[in-house]
């Protein structure tokens, strides 16, 4: 049957790549989903518990079946456990791949990580610093060494506290130690919710969710701030930088390479050997007119970040690449990576290679990276889809690209104000902007694709609230045209006249999923200028299509960290009003900002535009009614 695809995207690259994959029966994911209807109300609400084998048990919602499981624990004490074990899930993804480029940093600072080099020396010199490691007169990699040791401290458990946790606001650090969620060691506090949630630990709900905030600030504060640190310390610190979005960045005449997955560390050996030009005439010797290296999902955002590769796509376009046939080879890493992609890429020519000795996929080629062969390995799969090249058949590219700009890091959006946050908190305090919103995350079948972050970041914009975005939110606005200097005709005048000025699109792509620390540093800054906390702040976060733990993590950091934030798809929490109710309202006196769930982008924006309204008003500024 055929499906009507304006139900499952807003983009026309993605519906027209539909009807592709529908032509060539591909099975996407909007199709398993349907098949998966009705899910289960139990696992919906977070009332299933499989965590022993006294177990799997269930709790009835409408009080006629069992009200326990076998061991005793009620609704509200397994639907906590459950959003735990989501968070620490989260947390250890985002901090797992943060020790990878710790590793590769620990190498380099050893004179082993052949092709890897500092990029930032200034960034490592300062993040040395607060570090406490003294760097006159060091060389670099001595320093990075040490960096490397002092920062695999932080994931163990010999600390009271982690060592960028000084980067927030004191006021905030003290809500922090004052309700005994300071994040200690970055393993330690997953570690300690995998053991909390075991049967027979920790049975009150309250103290679980404490801990939850303790377990997603190990993530924000620890290991994705060393994630995106110590990537900009090898790779560079972004810079703004032109770039393309959509399946139209494909190229027919081109051999085409795909980057998927997350961490940087593998597809920056890649464009490596794209660059090469001994490479680049093998190439054309085969008939291309060259390589085009592009990006899906946030490996593909580190690489935009840094040199402006263009991305092809976000989460749920990632099958539809590869129905273009143009795609010579996939190169994936590791996190959102469908296990569907494989058997996709065989339908096509595509060779599917994975290269992250902890992620393996059904029917891909392993050929593991590791910083010793990196450089050698990379320019060995270059060659090979260099040489898959002329076995391509039919290629449909449906679109042109959008052009948009990346490149937002800390650095430069101080940078391009002059120096300082204080034309920003000019603007803000003037009523030019009257606030800045993060939107971040995924997309989710249960949502039309993009349709969340575009309706949500317009509505923003249009109201003169700057739109911060990252991840496969930050390529859904861009696939919109929100993110060239152009696009601030979209933004209300105040936002319009400050984004003239400076030449910047209303809506500024911050970078990958890690990459959300960049937002609360801005923050954090933010409060320090004015001396108050994150939650007095005119700011909110939303991640209007979301689904992965990752991002359960990544809300519940930016909660703790003072910022209200908005999630479209309803976590599974609602088996338990307790626990709905502490994180809908309690959490407001506890850490000075909750969570709100909308699904719809039109009310989302009034919520935020109240809460902004709000804050305006508890500073001072001059506020509207919303
Ligand atoms: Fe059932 Fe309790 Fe075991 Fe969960 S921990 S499966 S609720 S017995
Ligand atoms: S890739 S975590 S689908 S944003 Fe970071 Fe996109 Fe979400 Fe993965």
């Amino acid at each position: 049957m055929l499906m009507k695809h304006d139900k499952q995207t807003i983009t026309e690259d993605g519906r027209l790549m539909l009807d592709k994959a529908q032509t060539d029966q591909i099975e996407t994911v909007w199709e398993r989903y349907q098949s998966q209807l009705p899910q289960c109300g139990y696992c919906d609400m977070g009332l299933s518990c499989r965590n022993c084998v006294m177990g799997p048990c269930r709790v009835d919602p409408f009080g006629e079946g069992p009200q326990k499981g076998v061991c005793g624990a009620d609704g509200d004490i397994i639907v906590a456990r459950n959003l735990g074990r989501m968070i620490a899930a989260g947390a250890a993804s985002h901090s797992d791949h943060g020790r990878d480029l710790v590793e590769v940093l620990a190498e380099v600072g050893a004179g082993k990580g052949s092709g890897y080099q500092i990029r930032d020396e200034a960034k490592l010199r300062a993040v040395a610093a607060e570090y406490g490691i003294e760097t006159e007169g060091k060389e670099a990699a001595a320093v990075a060494g040490e960096l490397a040791d002092a920062m695999q401290e932080d994931y163990g458990t010999r600390k009271k506290s982690l060592a960028l946790v000084q980067r927030a606001p004191e006021k905030r650090r003290e809500i922090w130690k004052k309700l005994g969620i300071m994040p200690r060691g970055i393993d330690r506090e997953t570690s300690e919710m995998m053991h909390r949630t075991h049967m027979g630990v920790d049975n009150d709900w309250k103290s679980l969710l404490l801990h939850g905030l303790r377990n997603a600030l190990s993530d924000g504060w620890g290991g994705s701030m060393i994630a995106t640190d110590v990537s900009d310390i090898l790779f560079g610190t972004p810079t703004p930088r032109p770039t393309g979005f959509n399946v139209g960045v494909l190229k027919k005449d081109r051999v085409n390479i795909v980057v998927h997955g997350h961490n940087p560390v593998v597809s920056e050996m890649v464009l490596h050997a794209c660059e090469d030009p001994e490479v680049i005439k093998l190439a054309e010797a085969r008939g291309a007119a060259g390589i085009n290296l592009v990006g899906v999902c946030c490996t593909g955002n580190e690489l935009l970040m840094r040199h402006g590769i263009k991305m092809a796509g976000n989460h749920l376009t990632t099958e539809l690449v590869l129905s273009t046939g143009a795609v010579d080879m996939m190169l994936v890493d590791y996190q959102c990576i469908m296990p569907s992609l494989g058997n996709i890429g065989a339908c096509y020519h595509t060779k599917m290679i994975s290269t992250s000795d902890k992620a393996r996929f059904p029917g891909m080629q392993h050929r593991e990276f590791h910083p010793d062969n990196a450089a050698r390995l990379a320019e060995e799969l270059v060659k090979e889809a260099i040489e898959n090249f002329p076995h391509r058949g039919n290629v449909f590219i449906p679109v042109e690209s959008v052009d948009g700009m990346g490149g937002f890091s800390v650095e430069s959006i101080v940078g391009a104000l002059g120096g300082s946050l204080d034309p920003l908190i000019d603007a803000i305090k003037a009523g030019k902007i009257r606030g800045a919103v993060g939107i971040v995350g995924c997309n989710n079948p249960k949502i039309k694709q993009d349709y969340g972050h575009v309706t949500l970041a317009r509505r923003l914009i249009e109201n003169d609230i700057l739109v911060v975005d990252t991840g496969c939110a930050a390529v859904a606005t861009a696939k919109a045209g929100l993110k060239t200097a152009e696009a601030a005709q979209y933004a209300g005048p105040g936002l319009r006249e400050v984004c003239t000025a400076l030449g910047v699109p209303p809506v500024l792509h911050m970078g990958s999923c890690v990459d959300n620390v960049r937002i609360l540093l801005v923050a954090a800054a933010l409060a320090n200028a004015l001396n108050t906390d994150i939650s007095d702040l005119p700011l909110a976060g939303a991640a209007p299509e979301w689904y992965s733990e990752k991002a359960v993590s990544i809300g519940a950091y930016f909660v703790a960290s003072g910022v209200y934030t908005v999630l479209g798809p309803m976590p599974p929490i609602t088996g338990s009003m307790n626990v709905v109710k502490l994180l809908t309202e309690g959490l407001e006196e506890a850490v000075g900002a909750t969570f709100a769930v909308e699904p719809d982008p039109e009310k989302a924006a009034v919520l935020i535009r109240r809460r902004i309204e709000n804050r305006r008003k508890k500073l001072g500024l001059p506020a509207l009614a919303v």
